[in-house]
């Protein structure tokens, strides 16, 4: 890794946040001729040991091959045009590529995409402040925004033309906006996942999402040869009491006989669990503060969509900036308004996929036996199938 660049006194736009949202704006501004810097409050080898998404919609897809950062995902990813949804002991397989006329999904991990971002930025001299603490954001609404943030004792000071919060849901960016400029939305969900990551073979050569008495459980992957699975598990539960030995038979008695059948086991490499909720901010801009990705909205991961409405953000953030210094205004006027009506959509499947699918003892006999229909419902109508496969593939942007 090249030694970090010193970081400057102005730039055009000012980045918060080095997780992909903040990488990969950076990249496709920088090589549209635009300056950016990019604030980071970890350190790369931290940022780099989260382990989150897997799956990539075609947007994605493509705008890391417009950004030069998709070499090694076209090498290694997997393409899949199917996804299992299992019920009990029911299978179904939906075919992903017949119910969308030929779109698939990609099969990436998150973590090899902030990596491979890493490098694009790294290979074009990108400037990335890493361990840049105590960031504060100054006359957002002003027409000569600046940033602070302290590193290494010293407290600097970095003018800019605009901001990008990309900074995920516990960052500086939204807590900027005014609370009566801010409207947020909120759902959380009275359970969590408790994942693991091991180096072992997957049970299935495509997803499968299941729905058991015992709870939802998901069996992913990373590659043919590292895993990754997750159960539904209480908030109350912690990662510290989930031997692995416990995790694999809970993992077994969620899925359907002849797919625990087929499991191998091994050690984990990563362990966590991760609470679910789905949230939404409005308006996604204030001023020449625009927020991006998870800064903006949380999803809950059943649809796969956390890290893809990210890449809709910055494709729709990126290509308004761009405009704007060619003379063009109009994508950034229009970005909040552009970028929420796909959030909204995103937002709606990910809580379907979530209700459907998990268990709500609260909702009792009843809500069991919704669960149940909506599944023989699917199973019956291609219709209902298309539906599912247009939103897990990805709406367009
Ligand atoms: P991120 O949160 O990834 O990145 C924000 C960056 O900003 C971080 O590096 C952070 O250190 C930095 N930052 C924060 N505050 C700052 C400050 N004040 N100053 C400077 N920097 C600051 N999505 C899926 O599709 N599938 C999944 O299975 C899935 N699992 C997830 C599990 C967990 C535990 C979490 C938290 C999220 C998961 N997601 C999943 C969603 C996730 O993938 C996000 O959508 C994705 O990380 C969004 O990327 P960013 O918007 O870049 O936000
Ligand atoms: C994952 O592989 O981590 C993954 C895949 C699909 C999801 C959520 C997580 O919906």
């Amino acid at each position: 890794m090249s030694a970090p660049m010193p970081c400057p006194a102005k730039t055009q736009v000012l980045i918060v946040g080095g997780g992909p949202s903040g990488l990969l704006l950076s990249q496709l501004l920088h090589r549209a001729g635009i300056d950016t810097v990019v604030l980071e409050r970890r350190s790369r080898d931290y940022v780099l040991s989260r382990i989150r998404a897997g799956v990539l919609e075609q947007g994605m897809v493509d705008l890391l091959r417009r950004a030069g950062a998709a070499e090694r995902m076209d090498r290694e990813g997997l393409v899949h045009d199917g996804v299992e949804i299992a019920f009990e002991e029911d299978r179904l397989r939906l075919d992903l590529a017949d119910l969308t006329g030929g779109k698939t999904v990609m099969v990436y991990g998150q973590t090899e995409v902030t990596a491979d971002l890493y490098a694009a930025r790294d290979a074009m001299g990108g400037v990335i402040v890493h361990e840049a603490e105590n960031v504060a954001l100054h006359d957002v609404d002003g027409d000569a925004p600046y940033a602070t943030f302290e590193k290494n004792g010293e407290t600097h000071r970095i003018a800019c033309d605009f901001i990008a919060g990309c900074d995920g849901f516990h960052g500086v960016a939204r807590q900027t906006i005014p609370a009566d400029v801010l409207k947020t939305f909120e759902l959380v969900y009275p359970f969590g996942w408790l994942g693991i990551l091991a180096d072992v073979p997957p049970v299935n050569d495509e997803l499968i999402y299941a729905c058991h008495d015992k709870g939802f459980a998901l069996c992913s992957m990373r590659s043919q040869t590292r895993s990754r699975y997750y159960i539904q598990c209480s908030l109350e539960e912690k990662v510290e009491d989930w031997s692995d030995d416990r995790f694999w038979e809970a993992l077994a008695a969620h899925l359907p006989a002849d797919v625990a059948g087929k499991l191998v086991t091994g050690p984990s490499i990563e362990k966590s669990i991760a609470p679910l909720r789905s949230f939404v901010t409005e308006p996604m801009r204030h001023g020449r503060l625009f927020l991006a990705g998870d800064a903006a909205h949380i999803v809950p991961p059943t649809g796969a969509k956390g890290l893809n409405l990210a890449a809709s953000d910055i494709h729709y953030l990126s290509t308004g900036l761009i405009d704007h210094y060619r003379g063009d205004s109009t994508g950034l006027e229009t970005y909040s308004q552009r970028a929420l009506a796909r959030v909204w959509k995103a937002e709606r499947f990910s809580w379907w996929m979530t209700t459907f699918l998990h268990r709500f003892p609260e909702k009792g006999a009843f809500g069991a036996r919704m669960q149940r229909a909506e599944f023989d419902y699917l199973k019956s109508s291609r219709a209902a199938q298309a539906s599912l496969a247009e939103n897990y593939v990805g709406l367009p942007y």
